[in-house]
C-alpha cells in the first residue's frame, strides 16, 4: 500500500473537486466492488457524568448540558435495542459509554454480557468505552467483540486545545492494545471544532500511518451542543467533509469510512456526495449517543435512491420519444434500442 507524506495528503485534500472525487471513486470501486453501505446502530449504554473535559462532548461532567444522565442500562433494554436494530436492517451494533476508562468488576462483566447478547443476534459488535488495559482488551475479544471505537479526533497539536484531561498519546496506546488483542480498530475524528486544514491532514496522516489502517474510520461533523464550550461554533460547509472523506478514501482505500455525527444537518444531496466521495457506512437509528440522528425511513430511502438505477427516467424517455423510435437532431429516424 502506497505511503503518503503530509505534503502529499495536503495536496490531495486541496485538489480541484472533480479530480479529487474521480480519484476517490476509482479507489472505492477497486476495493469495495459490491458498493454496499454498512448500517451501524448506536446506543448509549452509560450516559453523562464523564470526568473528561472534551470540549465538544455533551456527556462531560465539566459542562452544564441539559442531559438525562444514566447508569449502565439493563441487559434487557440492551437486548431489545439490538433486536430492533437488527429488525431494521442494521449490520453493526455499537455501544458507547461515557467513561474515561473501563473499570474491572461489574462494568467489565456487564459489557461482556452485552457483547455476547449482540453476537447471538448475528450483529457485528463494537464498543467505545474509553481507555482499556491489555487484559481487558483480551477479555473483550474473547467475548466476541469485533471492533473497538476510539477516536483520535484531530491533530496532536489541536487536541491540546480541545481536551486537557488526557494526552493524545493515551489514545494511541489504547489503540495499540486493541490491535494487539486482535480486535478491529475503529478510529476517526471530528471536523468543525475550529481546526485548520493542516490539522485535518495531520489527523488523516496518523490514521494512514497505522498499519494496518483502522478497519473503520468515523468522520464526525461537530454537533454543537448547548452548554458545551463549542456550542457557538458554526456548522461546517458540506464541501469540507466531502474533501476529508475523499482524501481518507484515497489514502486508506480498504477502510470502511463512516459518515457519522452531524449528518442530520446535511441535505440529502450532501449525504449522497459523501457516499460518492468514498463513505460506505452511516450511523443508522433515530439517535446517536445523546443527540438526534436522521430518521430510519429517510435513510432507507437515501440508500435506495443512491443504489438503484432510476427506471422511471428510462421509461419516461421511452414514452416521450415514441416506443422504439426517435428522431435524431438531423431528423433521421434512429432506434432507441441502441441507446437504452
Ligand atoms: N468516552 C468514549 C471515548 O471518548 O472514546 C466513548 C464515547 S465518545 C462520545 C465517542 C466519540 O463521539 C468521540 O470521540 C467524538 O469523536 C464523538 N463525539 C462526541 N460528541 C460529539 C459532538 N458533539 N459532535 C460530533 N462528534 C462527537
Ligand atoms: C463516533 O465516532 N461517533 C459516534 C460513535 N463514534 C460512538 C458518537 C457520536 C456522538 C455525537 C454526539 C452525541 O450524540 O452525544
Ligand atoms: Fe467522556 Fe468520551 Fe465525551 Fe470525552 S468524548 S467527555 S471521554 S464520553
Amino acid at each position: 500500500m502506497k505511503k503518503y507524506n503530509l505534503n502529499e495528503i495536503n495536496k490531495i485534500m486541496s485538489m480541484p473537486l472533480g479530480e479529487l472525487l474521480y480519484k476517490a471513486q476509482h479507489k472505492h470501486k477497486k476495493y469495495f466492488q459490491n458498493k454496499d453501505v454498512q448500517l451501524a446502530s448506536l446506543i448509549s449504554v452509560k450516559t453523562g457524568s464523564c470526568p473528561e473535559d472534551c470540549k465538544y462532548c455533551p456527556q462531560s461532567a465539566h459542562y452544564n448540558v441539559d442531559l438525562q444522565k444514566e447508569k449502565l442500562i439493563s441487559l434487557f433494554s440492551l437486548e431489545n435495542a439490538a433486536i430492533n436494530a437488527k429488525k431494521n436492517g442494521a449490520q453493526r451494533f455499537c455501544m458507547g459509554a461515557a467513561w474515561k476508562k473501563l473499570n474491572d468488576g461489574n462494568d467489565l462483566e456487564t459489557i461482556i454480557k452485552m457483547i455476547k447478547i449482540v453476537k447471538k443476534l448475528n450483529l457485528e459488535a463494537c464498543v467505545t468505552l474509553g481507555t482499556i488495559t491489555e487484559q481487558q482488551a483480551i477479555k473483550l475479544k474473547k467475548a466476541g467483540l469485533d471492533a473497538y471505537n476510539h477516536n483520535i479526533d484531530t491533530s496532536p497539536e489541536f487536541y491540546k486545545k480541545i481536551i486537557s484531561t488526557r494526552k493524545f498519546e493515551e489514545r494511541i496506546n489504547t489503540l495499540k492494545k486493541v490491535r494487539k488483542a486482535g480486535i478491529n480498530v475503529c478510529s476517526g475524528g471530528i471536523i468543525g471544532m475550529g481546526e485548520s486544514w493542516l490539522d485535518r491532514a495531520k489527523m488523516l496522516k496518523i490514521l494512514h500511518d497505522m498499519r494496518p489502517n483502522p478497519e473503520s474510520i468515523p468522520i464526525n461533523a461537530l454537533v454543537p451542543v448547548k452548554g458545551t464550550p463549542l456550542e457557538n461554533r458554526s456548522l461546517i460547509e458540506p464541501l469540507e467533509i466531502i474533501r476529508v472523506i475523499a482524501t481518507a478514501r484515497i489514502i486508506m482505500p480498504k477502510s470502511r469510512i463512516r459518515l457519522s455525527a452531524g449528518r442530520k444537518n446535511f441535505s440529502k444531496e450532501t449525504q449522497i456526495l459523501c457516499l460518492l466521495s468514498g463513505a460506505n457506512s452511516i450511523f443508522y437509528g433515530e439517535n446517536l449517543l445523546t443527540t438526534e440522528n436522521n430518521s430510519m425511513s429517510e435513510d432507507k430511502k437515501l440508500i435506495k435512491e443512491f443504489n438503484q438505477q432510476d427506471e422511471s427516467i428510462r421509461i419516461k424517455q421511452l414514452e416521450n420519444e415514441g416506443k422504439k423510435q426517435s428522431r435524431s437532431d438531423s431528423g433521421e429516424i434512429i432506434s432507441l434500442e441502441n441507446y437504452v
